[in-house]
């Protein structure tokens, strides 16, 4: 089994997400979601709109998902690569580079991202109209 995991906020939940999602379970059989909290969302500078709790539900509802765990802080990843015995890394390519130490722990991969569609243009959009 091909383990994989991936790393985000996820809030106001997106096709962006959801396309990024899809082809992280395409480079293997289990898709881990390492979602932020809220308390280390704050230390990114970013609010989320829909708590972790709510955004974790909402993970778990997607077919592609298999598991969601909690990103506490930016240190983790290699314990979670560890503890969860992935076999590949996967990010948006909006963080092309900025993994490439996990190599040593498994495969890193970068995804191009969904080009139109943000969480910040959505709000942007809805305070507009
Ligand atoms: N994404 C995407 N297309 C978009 C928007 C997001 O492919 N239009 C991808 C991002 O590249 C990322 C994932 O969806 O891989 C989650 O995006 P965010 O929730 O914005 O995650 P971020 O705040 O970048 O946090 O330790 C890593 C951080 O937790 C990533």
């Amino acid at each position: 089994m091909r383990r994989v995991i991936t790393y985000g906020t996820f809030d106001l939940l997106h096709y962006g997400h959801i396309r990024l999602l899809q082809r992280c379970k395409e480079q293997g059989d289990y898709l881990v979601v390492a979602l932020s909290t809220d308390e280390f969302n704050a230390g990114k500078g970013k609010k989320s709109y829909f708590s972790y709790d709510d955004r974790k539900r909402m993970l778990e509802a997607i077919r592609y998902v298999d598991l969601v765990i909690p990103e506490e802080n930016w240190e983790q990843k290699a314990d979670d690569v560890d503890r969860y015995h992935i076999d590949v890394f996967v990010m948006g390519d909006d963080w092309e580079g900025k993994f490439d130490e996990l190599s040593e722990h498994c495969e890193v991969v970068y995804l191009p991202r969904t080009p139109e569609i943000s969480t910040t243009q959505i709000k942007t959009d809805l305070s507009t109209k």
